[in-house]
């Protein structure tokens, strides 16, 4: 096994790649590479096994190496490696869509093809601008998102995002018109709530503040994740999106939920939006769509936003938007390949049978020193230390490193250590899991 791992670079080798979203100096002086992976498991280029915890980056949702994608994705690459979409048609991307359409929520059932979470989400707002224009509502320009939100990188969703860091170094160069919700994370009144909290669906009327201050005229679309994952896992209070639902629809505003990590599985249903019962009119998904494996996201349009474009002459281009790579030939072949192995193998609905273990596993931390909360829903699961004084983030991100010198990855935002494994974990792994985090977390100071 070991014979097959890429060698590590030498450390003077590490300078030319600028690494996203990473602490560069510190990464490259003592870095973390990883050469291989299957299943439940990365291996490091010195040939250390790695439980992974965060399924990647919230992707990896039918666990690492899955051999059907694989021979998809070479068979697609020898047959025909890139085709146009402009203009221009495969047979596998509407195969793709009409798959996707079949596990939809209801209505949601037109698909535009991009190329990751960011591409998906600037293209709901582009597409929302554009269908109230379409209807005569030019006016309706403004979006509503929400503090700590994220919604990828792109001008339009780090407008719409509400996490600092994002934001502030990028001075004024945000969407204009932009207002945000107040986020719903209350370790105050909501901590250590099993699943859904209690406390703060009357956070979803700040809506009509908003409205109120802007006029219902003005707003386009409401975007939020029905669970916010990179913040540290927030989540909604019982009612809340239910709540956003009857706002929006009271003052025609599209709602717009932002399911790239929630989507495909995640929380027990195929999308949040059914687990929660709440049907947004765009959905924005990527990761589990291709199971990481090739980048590529998708929106879901209401059928009813779809045929409000396809009208005027028969010849007219409807929306004047599209990646050189919407619809990859690759990636569609991918994403197929990612949705029979999760029919296959019942991932789209397993983390609901894993739910409870997973929760009580989790809960199982709350008392140990610096824990301040624990969230927990499906197979995403947070654990909240308290932060150093003066020093934020030192503790979390000291815990994510000795997790991951003894062979488990979580993801560290802040002083919240998030978890999302793949959803074919067993058993013996979530115990594994927890109990790594818990003897770093007692031991750290
Ligand atoms: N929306 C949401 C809700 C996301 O979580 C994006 C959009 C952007 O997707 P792309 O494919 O452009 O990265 C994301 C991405 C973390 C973490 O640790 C989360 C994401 C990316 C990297 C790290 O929580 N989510």
């Amino acid at each position: 096994m070991n014979a097959q791992l890429t060698p590590a670079p030498a450390n003077a080798d590490l300078d030319a790649f600028w690494m996203p979203f990473t602490a560069n100096r510190q990464f490259k002086s003592n870095p973390r590479m990883l050469a291989r992976a299957e299943g439940m498991y990365y291996w490091t280029t010195d040939g250390r096994e790695i439980l992974d915890a965060v399924a990647g980056l919230w992707c990896v949702n039918a666990g690492h190496g899955r051999r059907e994608i694989t021979e998809a994705v070479t068979k697609q690459l020898s047959t025909m490696e890139y085709a146009p979409a402009f203009q221009m048609g495969h047979p596998i991307a509407f195969e793709l869509a009409n798959r996707l359409a079949k596990i939809a929520p209801p209505g949601l059932d037109r698909i535009f093809f991009t190329n990751s979470g960011s591409e998906a989400v600037d293209t709901a707002l582009k597409i929302a601008i554009a269908y109230h224009r379409a209807r005569g509502n030019g006016q309706r320009t403004r979006f509503i998102g929400r503090e700590k939100g994220y919604h990828g990188v792109g001008f339009g969703g780090m407008s719409v995002g509400g996490i600092v860091n994002n934001r502030k170094f990028f001075g004024p160069s945000m969407l204009p018109g932009v207002d945000h919700l107040p986020h719903t994370l209350s370790i105050e009144h909501n901590a250590f709530s099993r699943g859904l909290p209690q406390w703060g669906a009357h956070l979803a009327n700040e809506l009509e503040r908003l409205i109120a201050l802007h006029d219902a005229s003005t707003i386009a679309a409401v975007i939020v994740e029905p669970i916010a994952g990179s913040a540290g896992v927030i989540l909604p209070p019982i009612g809340y999106l239910k709540r956003l639902r009857e706002i929006c629809d009271k003052n025609d505003i599209l709602l717009i939920f932002d399911e790239v990590i929630t989507g495909f599985g995640r929380i027990g249903k195929p999308f949040a939006s059914l687990a929660f019962d709440v049907t947004p009119d765009l959905m924005t998904t990527a990761k589990g769509l291709t199971n990481g494996a090739i980048p590529m996201g998708a929106v879901f349009a209401h059928r009813k936003i779809y045929d409000t474009f396809m009208q005027g002459p028969e010849n007219a281009i409807e929306l004047f938007h599209g990646y050189t790579y919407s619809a990859h030939p690759v990636a569609c072949a991918a994403a197929l390949a990612t949705q029979d192995a999760y029919a296959k193998d019942g991932l789209l609905t397993r983390a609901a049978s894993l739910a409870a273990e997973w929760e009580n596993a989790v809960h199982s931390l709350r008392g140990l020193p610096h824990v301040i909360d624990v969230r927990n829903y499906g197979l995403i699961g947070a654990v909240e230390l308290e932060s150093r004084a003066g020093k934020p983030a030192t503790r979390g991100f000291e815990v994510f490193l000795k997790c991951f010198e003894r062979g488990v990855m979580v993801r560290q935002t802040g002083d919240t250590i998030a978890m999302s494994p793949p959803l074919i974990i067993e058993s013996k792994q979530i115990a594994r899991i927890v109990e790594t985090l818990g003897a770093v977390i007692r031991e750290t100071a």
